[in-house]
């Protein structure tokens, strides 16, 4: 039984009161291959790149009672349980099985239905994130370090580029408090974030056509944001190898292709890093890449989303609904023009 749930179409204008929970404890192209950020074929609408999505939809869900079969770390996580249903706009929250179902993850395959099958067996432990760069102490965390850190629950939504979204509560921790344990340098002006590259694991890195491994990057001022997350788990649960585990970026204001999965460096530097779809496909994807409905992707509207399980489509929100947070960062930046 699909139920039906009228899309509503939230004005730019509504007051956004964002809720954040504390709950403690805690190259080129080849030129016939075609590809799109995030988006499988290249020769397909987003629409249709994403339509079979529609399969997982079955209204809403509970979130599974059981927890799935990723082992927290022996110290933790100790992971804050799903604190509401809806997101700070009134948002339902996107059920537990699209979440872990419906997945971007090109290192393992463009088909987003098969993510979650070819990545099961994805070795997530033992797992260190090597911070450094332009900082005056570099240093290397294991992943249990980082759960020690306080974890908190942040429900966002998450855009995608090909023009689908979903709400997501995540489990994670302001990058923001990892920087400033390495001490950031005053040249530090962005920072580069690197994906595992393990063809041997991640067959998706074996095809040709993306300049592994994936790379992305935000400024310095973006990167140190509150609302930039580095998570652990969602629906209170640690990740699953099909969402980026054990630990990613979630940046969610951007396009999801900026919130980088399975990351094992962090660099800052002083020149904006080029992330992997800058230089797959410079002329369709730039650095900022900050969702807005007014700048069409070369090949589609923006103008537009689907929200996963719901009918029809509802209107995109400048900066992804985060705008009164995050416009500011972009004082001196033309947001008509493509970045
Ligand atoms: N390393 C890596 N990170 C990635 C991707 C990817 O292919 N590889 N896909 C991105 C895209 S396009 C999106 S929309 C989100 C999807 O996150 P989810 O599968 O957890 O919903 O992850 C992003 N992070
Ligand atoms: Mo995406």
């Amino acid at each position: 039984m699909i139920k039906i749930n009228p899309s509503e179409i939230t004005p730019e204008h509504v007051y956004l009161s964002r809720r954040k929970f504390m709950v403690g404890i805690g190259a080129l192209l080849t030129s016939s291959l075609v590809l799109s950020a995030c988006g499988g074929d290249l020769s397909q609408s987003p629409e249709r790149s994403e339509g079979s999505g529609e399969g997982l939809s079955k209204g809403p869900q509970e979130p599974s009672p059981t927890p799935p079969t990723a082992e927290p770390g022996p110290d933790g996580p100790v992971f804050p349980t799903v604190s509401a249903t809806t997101d700070e706009l009134g948002e339902k929250l996107t059920s537990y099985e699209v979440v872990i179902q419906y997945n971007n993850y090109y290192e393992f395959t463009t088909n987003k239905e098969r993510v979650a099958f070819l990545a099961q067996d994805f070795k997530t432990s033992p797992w260190k994130v090597e911070v450094g760069g332009l900082v005056h102490k570099p240093k290397t965390f294991d992943i249990d370090d980082l759960y020690k850190l306080p974890q908190e629950e942040r429900i966002y939504r998450l855009r995608c580029v090909e023009a689908w979204s979903m709400v997501i509560p995540w489990v994670g921790f302001p990058l923001a408090k990892l920087l400033k344990e390495v001490e950031p340098m005053a040249e530090a002006k962005y920072v580069r974030f690197e994906t595992l590259y393990d063809p041997d694991q991640m067959p998706g890195q074996k095809s040709g056509g993306y300049n592994w491994p994936y790379v992305e990057g935000l400024r310095m001022d973006e990167a140190m944001h509150d609302l930039t997350i580095l998570a652990t788990g969602l629906y209170g649960k640690s990740l699953l190898p099909q969402n980026g585990a054990p630990v990613r970026l979630v940046v969610p204001w951007k396009y999801g292709f900026k919130s980088i999965k399975s990351v094992v460096k962090i660099d800052l530097v002083e020149e904006m890093p080029v992330s992997l779809w800058m230089a797959t496909a410079p002329h369709e994807y730039g650095f900022y890449a900050n969702v807005n409905p007014e700048v069409p992707h070369p090949r589609w509207s923006q103008a537009t989303e689907r929200r996963i399980g719901e009918f029809g489509r509802r209107e995109t929100l400048l900066f992804n609904g985060y705008a009164e947070e995050v416009a500011d960062l972009y004082a001196g930046l033309d947001l008509k023009k493509w970045y």
